[in-house]
């Protein structure tokens, strides 16, 4: 098989291959990478060290969705997050920023961010498709039932991949009617939010699928999540290994993304996750 043609996003660099987004979750309680990277300076020096290892890009948060997760507020969300879009892109870093709040994305786009990516894909704050319209910059909209307080009580679904494609898509076309350019979106089928393994499976099963269904560029974001601790796990009834323990799984779905013509995955260990998709494409290019 022939390369095919890879996604590309308007205002993004093309990087010729799967990108890889590098995580740093400026939180005391994110559930793969809590507390780690906490202050600013410790979190600055690990978006550099995520792109010393291969990241296309950076994305950095100050909230966590992990399930069950409170939301912290807005003046300590700015308060985590601004410093360290600041001082990555002061770096020459491309930085995307992790926020359901316009008033987040807003700061984060005027201290140098590049990219938003709202896990709630513009639903939770009504303000944030038209601030990111005004911004000018692309969009990431992910597949959300709701706030993670609550968001396992929602994973029900009868036919998932339908399902999301069709809910994604109702979020895709509010973005656009709101102003924001379709070449600037990505889609996300939200991966671990308001799903069970087995609903997290079934839609990495259909990735080609999904990224076909909306016409949009699909982000991939499997990085040590729970439907991996059930796949590695030693039966069902077993514990699953600790979160830092599922980054071999974690490459694995990035290589299954990238051969399924993800335009990026998004991950917590980078090294693995940069090999895997440069592989891919070399295959594809060896391929006839
Ligand atoms: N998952 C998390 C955070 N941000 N963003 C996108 N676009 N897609 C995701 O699936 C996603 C995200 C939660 O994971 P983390 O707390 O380990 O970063």
């Amino acid at each position: 098989m022939n390369a095919e043609p890879l996604p590309t996003v308007a205002g993004l660099p093309a990087w010729g291959r799967c990108a890889v987004m590098g995580v740093v979750n400026v939180t005391p309680d994110s559930f793969s990478d809590g507390g780690r990277f906490f202050d600013t300076g410790a979190a600055v020096k690990r978006g550099l060290a995520l792109v010393a290892e291969g990241a296309d890009l950076v994305d950095v948060g100050g909230e966590s969705t992990r399930p069950g997760a409170q939301r912290v507020d807005e003046a300590e969300e700015l308060r985590r997050v601004v410093p360290v879009v600041r001082g990555l892109a002061g770096e020459g870093v491309l930085v995307s920023v992790d926020t359901m709040r316009a008033s987040v994305a807003e700061q984060a786009v005027a201290a140098g961010a590049r990219l938003v990516n709202d896990v709630s894909g513009g639903r939770a704050d009504p303000r944030m498709v038209p601030a990111v319209a005004d911004a000018g910059v692309p969009f990431v909209v992910m597949h959300w039932r709701g706030q993670s307080a609550d968001m396992n009580a929602r994973a029900v679904y009868t036919d998932v991949v339908r399902e999301v494609v069709d809910e994604l898509r109702a979020s895709l076309e509010a973005a656009v009617a709101g102003g924001i350019a379709a070449e600037r979106v990505v889609v996300d089928p939200g991966l671990g939010f308001a799903k069970q393994a087995e609903h997290d499976l079934a839609l990495v099963a259909a990735l080609r699928e999904l990224g076909a269904a909306l016409n949009r560029p699909l982000l991939v974001a499997a990085s040590r999540k729970r439907f991996l601790g059930r796949v590695l796990a030693a039966g069902p009834q077993a514990a699953p290994p600790p979160a830092r323990e599922r980054d071999a799984a974690t490459a694995a779905v990035s290589a299954l993304a990238a051969r399924d013509g993800a335009w990026a995955v998004r991950v917590h260990e980078v090294r693995a996750s940069a090999d895997a998709v440069r592989l891919v494409r070399a295959v594809e290019r060896a391929g006839r």
